[in-house]
């Protein structure tokens, strides 16, 4: 018997396996409750007692070598399977789609590129904001319509605290704490209570600028006006101003460029005028700069204020404001521009 458990131990180290199957065949072969330990436990049975304890080890040796050469005999399948060269790693992976910028953000970001050349800085403020910053500050007569519930979400029926209706509220902020030279531009949502529409929109983006310093006049407003309406439309732009009326401003004027889809000839785009409407400017009221403690005999200042949704509707040609807040991904993936 003990010849024939040196055999067995030989044979059972000498075994390699490829497959499941003949891992699974070798454990029956062995462990199995036919199987070759259990041969050699009942013959254990009749082997004389002072030869038991040497046998017993054997035994239990060849047992425990079984079990791990089993187990080693498993992880290598494993390995191998890992190594599987049916899947080829070298092959390029799934394309991932490359998502583009919302038309607003690239507009947005041209209109800010634009007045950063010349030499406007960024401010920003809160969305939630209060009577002073929106309106009385800008010099909004105590019954003005805009401070009426129909044009202004209030927040809780508490009326001074409403969502901003232009960012111009940003702009007091910073003659709040500075002084001049300013030269400072105030991207932004704002927000009035409209009927949504193709040509309104309750939540809306603009763009606010604002410069105060010794000797600003009406002409530097024009030239900074000229030159934004080339680089965002094109060299050949012309623009006219237009006398109008806002609450801040004094003198107040709208701007229009020649229309970009006839180019002045008159067409529907245009109403057969061949001008379109893009923002409105004028120079700084003083009672303005007065309210937040900028001395209106020394200093004088230009301010506008363009909705980013309009120029973006003329650049692209879009006819309903409401694409734009729809994120269908049909109308977002035409956007993929240098911005
Ligand atoms: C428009 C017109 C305008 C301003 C905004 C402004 C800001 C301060 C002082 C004076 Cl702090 N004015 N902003 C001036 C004129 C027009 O916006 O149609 N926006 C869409």
């Amino acid at each position: 018997m003990d010849h024939n458990i040196d055999k067995l131990l030989k044979e059972a180290r000498e075994f390699k396996a490829e497959t499941r199957e003949e891992i699974e065949n070798f454990r029956i072969k062995y462990l199995g409750k036919k199987g070759v330990l259990s041969d050699l436990f009942s013959s254990f049975k009749q082997v004389p007692a002072e030869q038991k304890k040497e046998l017993g080890q054997k035994i239990n040796q060849l047992k425990g070598f079984i079990a791990e050469k089993i187990d080693s005999l498993s992880q290598n399948l494993e390995k191998d399977e890992a190594k599987d060269d049916s899947v080829d790693l070298t092959l390029p992976g799934e394309p991932i789609q490359l998502g583009a910028r919302h038309p607003i953000s690239l507009v947005r970001n041209q209109i800010i590129d634009v007045f950063g050349r010349l030499g406007f800085t960024i401010s920003e403020g809160p969305e939630i904001e209060d009577d002073w910053h929106v309106f009385s500050a800008l010099n909004f007569p105590p019954e003005h319509p805009a401070r009426d519930m129909q044009d202004t979400f209030f927040i809780e029926k508490n009326p001074d605290i409403l969502l901003r209706t232009h960012t111009s509220s940003v702009q007091v902020r910073v003659m709040e704490k500075s002084q001049p030279p300013i030269r400072t531009i105030s991207p932004g949502r704002v927000f009035r209570n409209e009927a949504i529409s193709a040509r309104a929109h309750c939540i809306f983006h603009q763009v606010e600028g604002l410069y105060i310093d010794e000797n600003v006049s009406f002409a530097d407003l024009k030239q900074t006006l000229l030159f934004f309406a080339r680089e965002m439309f094109g060299q050949e732009v012309e623009i006219r101003l237009r006398p109008s009326f806002f609450p801040f401003t004094e003198p107040s004027a709208e701007m229009d460029i020649s229309c970009q889809i006839c180019g002045g000839k008159g067409c529907n785009v245009c109403k057969y005028t061949g001008w379109l409407e893009i923002l409105g400017c004028g120079m700084v009221d003083p009672n303005v700069l007065d309210f937040n403690n900028i001395d209106s005999n020394k200093y004088t200042g230009f301010a506008f204020g363009m909705g980013v949704e309009r120029i973006a509707m003329l650049k692209y040609q879009v006819k309903d404001l409401r694409l734009y807040f729809e994120n269908d991904l049909r109308f977002l993936e035409q956007f993929r521009a240098a911005y």
